[in-house]
């Protein structure tokens, strides 16, 4: 495997020229520090389903991590690393494994989001549990911390959102992953999540517990990932669409909606059938995180690896088409 990452040895040297298969095993248990030049930004293990978040002066980038077995979408730990240049990472010990929440069954984990709420971390994150009749299906659960870097516990011993909340409105037992949360300017936190349906739900002052009813929010062709962000007085809703998935975005006025559809935002990510999102802005710019599948030769849509590009609005307010680049933010 091209090692394009630059892995610079802080500690003893956990994660360095171990091919790539063998790699997926091996958890840091300290911080590494990571020099990275383009896309993909790490090379010595396999990211995926990015959640990026904004504390100060420092960026962290939340990402599941694909095993490497390259049989279906399994993430049994989820990973933080932090830049502040976007150049050099940290990645800290791992934070949250699946295992972590007891309920949950197998390592059929998915993609996640992180927080911040009154000095506590709230880490949102899909995965599999049975329901109250018994029936296997995705669930959100909640972890929190002190800190951004964790570690995480379970918050409530239970899955946040069951398969059997949304059944009136898809019948399937996959569409509850995806989660992504916003807290608006009135301090009223909001959880958007969905697979085939999007769905929300406000938050109690906790972030544990959903307050109200579960509402369906209406958008064409809606596929899963969705991410809210917001500019000026512009809510974006950006979302996965299709399969192999495009990313396409809406716009509001108001986190409740409606939502206007304003059309694809990036195309196809390179040798993955997913696509998966996070929009940031950071020290004045702004940054579109995904993954593709382009981490030779191994890479694949279950072996994906996580990439930053510039993210640039139009004068109305409306979003430029993301160029996905090999050099990303460093040309
Ligand atoms: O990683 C598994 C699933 O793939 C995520 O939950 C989706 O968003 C897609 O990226």
């Amino acid at each position: 495997m091209k090692l394009k990452t630059t892995l610079t040895l802080l500690t003893l040297g956990l994660i360095t020229a171990i091919p790539a298969q063998a790699q997926q095993t091996t958890a840091a248990k300290k911080d590494t520090m990571i020099t990275v030049t383009g896309n993909p930004l790490f090379t010595h293990k396999y990211t995926a389903d990015p959640a990026a978040l904004v504390v100060g002066d420092t960026f962290y980038l939340y990402a599941g991590q694909d095993t490497g077995d390259g049989r279906g979408y399994n993430i049994p730990n989820w990973l933080v690393f932090s830049s502040k240049d976007l150049k050099t990472w940290t990645e800290h010990a791992v934070p949250l494994k699946t295992g972590d929440f007891p309920w949950a069954v197998g390592n059929s984990s998915w993609a996640s989001q992180v927080i911040e709420r009154d000095g506590k971390y709230y880490w949102y994150v899909s995965t599999e549990h049975r329901d109250v009749d018994g029936k296997r299906g995705k669930a959100i659960g909640v972890a929190v911390s002190d800190s951004p870097v964790g570690p995480f516990k379970d918050a409530r011993g239970s899955a946040l959102i069951s398969n059997n909340m949304t059944t009136k409105w898809t019948n399937i037992s996959w569409d509850d992953i995806d989660p992504t949360v916003w807290i608006d300017n009135d301090g009223q936190a909001y959880l958007f999540w969905g697979n085939t349906q999007c769905y929300y739900a406000k938050l109690k002052p906790n972030m544990t517990e959903i307050e109200g009813d579960i509402m369906p929010v209406s958008l064409p062709s809606f596929t899963e990932a969705p991410w809210i962000h917001k500019r000026g007085d512009w809510y974006y809703l950006s979302y996965a669409t299709g399969f192999p998935e495009k990313i396409a975005y809406a716009m509001s006025k108001s986190i409740q909606g409606p939502w206007q559809y304003k059309g694809i935002l990036n195309e196809i990510a390179g040798n993955s059938n997913t696509n998966h999102q996070a929009i940031v802005e950071f020290k004045g710019n702004w940054y579109f995180v995904y993954h593709n599948g382009a981490m030779q030769i191994e890479g694949g849509s279950y072996r994906r690896s996580v990439c930053i590009d510039r993210l640039f609005y139009n004068k109305d307010g409306s979003l430029k088409r993301v160029q996905m680049t090999t050099e990303g933010i460093f040309k």
